[in-house]
Formats: C-alpha cells, structure tokens, sequence
C-alpha cells in the first residue's frame, strides 16, 4: 500500500512536519538535505543534493584545471539502480537462483561485483592520525606576511580554498574523541602557486628531536601488542617506560598531561607548525619563522571526568561538533600568525635552538603576528572520499615557504610520501579529487596504479625536441634556499643544547594558573595509576622531580611512593600566553541545554535568545516529540533518558520538573534514587556543576539545584525570575567557558 492509502503513515507525517516545521529546522544534524516520510517510499526520484552546509571537493581536473563539473553531478546519480558499468538493474535483493531454494548460479555478475566491491571498501588507515575529522574553508591573507614571504596566497586579501583534517594521533579510526592525546591540525592550501600543506598539531612541541625515534614513540604509545590495549590513550606500561627513559619527551608528555590534552572543541584548539621554516621575500631576503592557528573562540578544554564520560556517552563528540557548529552557521574561525626570528646562522633566537622541536619560542619573547584568516564554512559531502582520501605532505610547498634542517622535518619530508603509497595504493594519490591541486599540473610523472589522467604527448622526458622541448623549466619556479652547510665530520650526533629536557617542561609548569596545574598533577597520578609496574611509576617521579618538587610531591602521594632526590637545574622565566584561563570569548555556536520544566512562553523565549546570540538550544524534557501546552509547538532534542550533562556548556532549567513516567531505575539506571525532582535533571546539574560550567533557573529552579545538592549562593549558578535575564547572565558567564572560581587555588604550592 502507498503512503495515498495509508492513513497511520499520513497521520505520523503530519506529526514529524509539525515537529521539523518548529525548530528542527536550527537545530543541527539533520541526515540528509530533506526529511523522511515514514512509509518507504514507492516513486522514484533522483538523489537529493548535498545539504545546504556541504561541499564537496571544487571540481577541478587530475592536471589541476577547472573541471567544468558540478558538485552534485561528479558522483552517480539518478533515480534507477545500474551496475558498475551502466546497465539498469531491476532486483538487488535477491540473487540469482536456480529456484527460490537455489542453489546461487556462479553466473550472477551483479551479486560478485557487489560483494567483491564491498569487500575492497576499506584502505589501510592512517598509521597515525587514523581518526579525523575535516572540513572545507576558505583562507584570506592579510598582507601583513608580504615583507617576509613571497608566497601569493599570503597577498593582501587573497582568498584561498582550504581543506583541514583534525585527529587525535594513537587511536585507530573507530576510536572515541576525547580521549587524552595530542590532536592533529593539518591544513591543505589548494593556492595559485600550487598546494601547500601545513601538517601541524594543537601542541606546539614533539616528543622527539630526531624523526628516527618516531617509530619508537609511537611503538610505545600504541596498544600493547600482545592484547592490543588499550585504546587510544598514553595511560599503559609502554608508553611511561618509554618517555620516562627517553627525557626528552617530557616537555610534550608535560602539554598532553596538561588541558591541552583533553580539548573541549577542534574549533578551540591552537595549532602549531611546530618546527621552524624557513620564509623567503620577494627580493630572496629570509627569515625563520614558526606557524600559529589561534582560534577565534579561544583555547578551551574539557574536565578529565567529562571526557571519559563523553568517550562513553558521544565517542563522537568532536567531530559532532565540529560538523554541527559548520551547519549552524557557527563557522570556525583560526587567526594565521608567524613568530618571526633572524634568519642567523647559528639559527638560535634567545638562546633557544630554533631547530629543536621540542623547544617552543615564548610569546613574550617573539610575539604572533596576524598573517591571515582561515574559515571552515562547509563539512564534506562524503567521509571517505574526502577526509579518508586527502594525503598531506610536508614537502607540499609553494615559493616563498622552505624547510629547515630540524631533523625531525627531514623524516616527515621522506615519510608522508611513502605512507601515501601504501594507504592509498599507488602513486597517484594527488590526482584523488580532494587533492587535486588548483593550479595546472605540468609534470613528467606517468602511468602507475590508479592513473586518471589522459596524458597526451610523445616525449615525457627532457630535454625532448619531439614535444618542442616541452614542457620548459619554468623561471620564477620553487626554488631551494642556497643554505650553506657545514663542513663536518658525518655522524650520528646532535647538538649539545638538545640535551636540555626540562627547562621548558619546568617553563609550561610555571606558567600555569593553580587549577590548571591541578589537573596536571591529576593527570599524571590518573595516567601513572594504570602503569603496573613500580618501577616505571618511580623513574617517573624521578623525571618529575626534575620539572617541579611540589608536582612531583603532589604525584607520589597519590600513588603512594615516596618522593625521590631531585629538583630542577635551571631557573626560567614563566609564559603567560600559554595559560587557557583568565580571558572572556566569543559563545557562538555553544551548546545551551534547556530543561523544560514549567511556563512554556519563557522557555519559548529563552530558546529564541539562545538562536539569536549564535548558539544552539537543545531542549531537555521527560519525552520526545513536541512539549505538551499552549501556543506554537516547541520540539525536544533531548529526553531526560538520553540526555547527559556533558552535552552542554551550560543548561539553563525552567522550573524544577517532577520525575518523568520513566524515572524508574529499572527503566534507566540513572533514576534510581527519586525525590521531588526528575533524578535524571539532578544528576546533569551535578555534573555540570562540578564540571565549573555556568548554570541558571528561574520558575522555582531552586529546588532543582537543591536536589542537585548545590548550595545556595554557589559560584556560577543564576537563579532569577525571568529566564531571559538569567540567560543573560549565563552567557556572560560562558564567555569565561568555566565558572573556575568554583575551584579554589588553595591547592597550589603557596597555600
Ligand atoms: Fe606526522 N605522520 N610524523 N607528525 N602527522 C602522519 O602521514 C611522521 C609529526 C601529523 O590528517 C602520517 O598521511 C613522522 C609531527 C598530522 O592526514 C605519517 C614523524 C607533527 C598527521 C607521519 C611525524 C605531525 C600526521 C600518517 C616524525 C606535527 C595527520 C598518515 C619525524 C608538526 C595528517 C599520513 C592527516 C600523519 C609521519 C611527526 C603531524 C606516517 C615520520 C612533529 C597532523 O606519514
């Protein structure tokens, strides 16, 4: 029967408009660019276009030339079923028999080309970096950079089409989000000069000097390779027993351990270059210089019990996130900045060793300059072709931009190429369509796995007449910085100030705010808790000792050892720039959970409030659907089953809601204990409070916070008479992203 003959299915249509006509339509995280009917569907149509907040790759040809195509049009379309090779196909769900009891007739070409392509679905994933998630934008330069570099999309409002993949480094692409770990920042320039990728991190040091110890870091970090666990984390043997003996990872071990390892967003994330480059102006002066994404919505982080919450809640949580906030139109938004240093031959700057990637430059000493903007302004249109398939190399560079001698930098230049051959099974990887360069491709590379390229021409060789000498040497073309070398002994040797190992973890620690080291301490005890053996966790506390005494006191005593000998060799100046806390941000694209609990007129306006300031209502009620009452119907996002704190950056509760018709523990766990309130709207208050995030109530919300055992008068908890004021001053509290004055610093080491 057909949805015409079917009253139930019409009448439940009715009931899902009514529910998308009113706030579906802001809310984020819609499937597809229409919503369903519920009866299956008997007419045929062609596929719908991409949702209005996806693009896929700019259609250009496998030689870098606009390809003409439009988005919609490049993948199969239509509205009938075909095999590979064009030929209509009237049944898919049954195969071939020889009787509806077979047996399976080997002749069944669409039933082998179908499983055989499915079983070929997936590539090698990433060795590192499996887990990302991407987005398109768009990059203005400022103008500001033209003194020091050349590079055209660097030019005064130049805009460039960007492509950036976000992932977290250890675990494997099925892995949870929020774990601690540091994430990847990497950004394809598809510029006018050719593609330049900055393959950076959120943290702007390495955990080696040298890239021949990477396949030893990662080793470590990776699972144990007997039981291949755990997942995704640096809490295990290997990972302490490699960094506390290979002490130069302790600056880096120090950010992961910090906030930075637990970001709340990728759209409040720094990222960094991490090693020096190398720019060059027009008149072929240079200078070296370190890259910098600030984010426009600050640097923000998660609290260590709301990650493993989310881990469990949302293994998807950033990259929810981020693919949301790109469909509400909250764009993400990075600064471009350059530290810019004499291009000196010692190429040091301050006495740091601009050619140690673990060392950072402070900010106080050199400071960012604004070079650009970046906006992520669409999500892709397809997972796979686009943020499994885009291959970022180092060595992607344009005129203007070279590489320097670090040689962590000169292991990446060789390894990304390599890695792209084996993941992507060939070396035509650049010609995938979301690498394909914007600027014509003119090489003499040919033929190999997977070539989409028609070549024409005789001669692919030089020098060549049979081509006309074509194609020429182009002046003006990338050219390397003539730096000269050294004369010196050939070695396996590194300079003598890479032995210094905790000046700069001794500087991060110092330059921390009390909370923020309180969750360092915390982090280390957590992560040196699940180490089994002793001995790893003392030569730990022995490294410790060699930061900081009172971290490396506070740590021993929460794993129950004594404090070793020790104390830190050298005297440093703190950098303030590197503390997350302490500023006011933009709140656009925050998530504002709102409790229904009584007036709906005030919940309508406070959730109309919360669309108008740039920022996303989910609507928290006993059951989905619509909210039961008067006037235009408000849609629920979240029942009080479903719903977990760790959603929100703030929640706001109109009134104080009784217990829900399920609020029984046999139904769901988290309503075992009943009270007057709904046990559920007790627990997200609980959490939310003690995670610091700002909490507001009106209409007898009270009682809610009573329920939620938060006192009176608590920091950071607005309770008025009018929803819209008590909104009011939520945001403004979430500007700060934390109440932190709900942590008092009487933990730090002057207390
Ligand atoms: Fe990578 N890294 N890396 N890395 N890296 C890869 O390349 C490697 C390093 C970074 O979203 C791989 O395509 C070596 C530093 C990001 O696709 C591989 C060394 C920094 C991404 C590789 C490093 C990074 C990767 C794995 C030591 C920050 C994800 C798959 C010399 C500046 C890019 C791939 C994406 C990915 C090698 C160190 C950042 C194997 C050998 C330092 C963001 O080629």
């Amino acid at each position: 029967m057909n949805k015409k003959e079917n009253p139930v299915a019409k009448a439940v249509d009715k009931v899902i408009d009514a529910i998308s006509d009113n706030g579906g339509e802001e809310i984020p995280g819609r499937p597809g660019s229409a919503p369903p009917q519920v009866a299956e569907p008997v007419e045929p149509r062609g596929p719908l276009p991409p949702k209005p907040d996806q693009r896929g790759p700019d259609p250009f040809t496998a030689t870098g030339q606009p390809s003409g195509d439009t988005t919609e049009t490049r993948a199969q379309g239509g509205a009938y079923l075909t095999t590979a090779t064009g030929t209509r196909l009237p049944d898919t769900d049954h195969s071939l028999k020889a009787g509806p009891r077979g047996p399976v007739l080997l002749r069944d070409h669409h039933l082998r080309e179908k499983i055989t392509h499915f079983d070929h679905e997936r590539i090698p994933e990433r060795v590192v970096h499996a887990r990302g998630a991407a987005a398109h934008g768009v990059f203005r330069g400022y103008g500001s950079a033209a003194k020091v570099t050349k590079a055209a999309f660097l030019a005064k409002d130049v805009e460039t089409p960007v492509f950036v993949r976000f992932s977290t480094v250890l675990g494997s692409r099925g892995s949870a989000d929020a774990v601690r770990d540091t994430r990847g920042f990497a950004t394809k320039f598809y510029t006018s000069e050719g593609v330049f990728d900055l393959v950076g991190n959120n943290i702007p040091v390495f955990f080696i000097q040298d890239a021949i110890k990477f396949p030893d870091v990662i080793h470590a970090g990776k699972p144990h390779p007997d039981r291949e666990i755990p997942q995704a984390q640096s809490a295990h043997d290997t990972f302490w027993d490699f960094v506390s003996l290979h002490t130069e990872a302790t600056h880096h071990t120090m950010w992961n351990m910090s906030d930075r390892g637990i970001p709340r967003s990728y759209r409040m994330m720094e990222g960094f270059g991490v090693h020096t480059f190398r720019l060059v102006a027009a008149d072929g002066g240079t200078v070296l210089a370190k890259f910098h994404w600030k984010p426009k919505a600050g640097v923000h982080s998660l609290v260590w019990e709301e990650a493993q919450i989310v881990n469990g809640v949302d293994p998807d949580f950033h990259r929810r996130d981020l693919a949301d906030a790109i469909e509400a139109g909250a764009y993400p938004e990075w600064e471009f900045g350059i530290q810019v240093f004499p291009d000196s031959p010692d190429q040091t700057f301050e006495g740091i060793d601009l050619l140690d990637p673990t060392k950072i430059v402070p900010e106080e000493l050199a400071p960012v300059q604004p070079i650009g903007l970046l906006t992520l302004n669409a999500n892709p249109v397809n997972f796979f072709a686009e943020t499994e398939q885009v291959a970022f190399h180092v060595g992607h560079l344009v005129p203007g931009i070279d590489v320097t001698d670090d040689p962590l930098l000169a292991g990446r230049l060789f390894s990304y190429l390599d890695t792209q051959i084996t993941r992507l099974g060939g070396p035509n990887f650049v010609q995938l369509p979301i690498n394909r360069p914007h600027a014509p491709v003119n090489d003499m590379l040919r033929d190999g796995m997977h070539q989409t390229a028609v070549h024409t021409g005789v001669a692919p060789y030089r020098p060549n007449s049979l081509d006309g000498g074509c194609p020429f040497q182009a002046p003006g073309g990338y050219v390397e910085v003539p730096v000269p070398v050294e004369a010196a002994a050939r070695g396996r040797t590194a300079p003598a100030s890479y032995a210094d190992h905790f000046s700069q973890p001794r500087l991060f620690w110092l330059s921390m705010s009390p909370v923020e080291q309180a969750h360092i301490i915390a982090a280390y005890t957590f992560e040196l808790s699940k180490v089994f053996e002793q001995a790893i966790r003392e030569r730990q506390l022995q490294v410790l000792a060699r930061v900081d005494p009172y971290l490396c006191e506070q740590v021993a005593l929460g794993l129950g050892l004594p404090v070793p000998e020790g104390k830190p060799e050298v005297y440093v100046e703190p950098s303030p720039a590197l503390s997350q806390v302490g500023r006011q941000w933009p709140t656009t694209g925050r998530i504002v959970g709102i409790v229904a609990g009584g007036d709906l007129d005030a919940l309508r306006t406070v959730r109309q409030a919360v669309l108008d300031g740039g920022m996303v209502p989910l609507v928290i009620a006993p059951a989905g659907g619509v909210l039961p009452g008067p006037g235009d119907p408000i849609s629920v996002q979240r029942t009080f089953a479903a719903a977990r704190s760790v959603e929100f950056d703030a929640i706001v509760v109109a009134g104080a809601p009784a217990p829900g018709p399920d609020a029984i523990g046999a139904r769901d766990a988290k309503a075992g204990l009943s009270g007057p309130v709904d046990p559920r709207v007790s627990l997200m208050l609980n959490e939310a409070y003690r995670h610091g995030k700002p909490l507001g109530g009106w209409d007898g919300a009270a009682d809610a916070f009573a329920s939620a055992g938060i006192p009176p008068g608590a920091p950071g908890v607005v309770v008025g008479e009018a929803g819209p004021e008590v909104l009011g001053e939520v945001v403004t509290l979430l500007g700060g992203h934390r109440v932190w004055s709900r942590f008092p610093a009487s933990l730090g080491p002057n207390a």
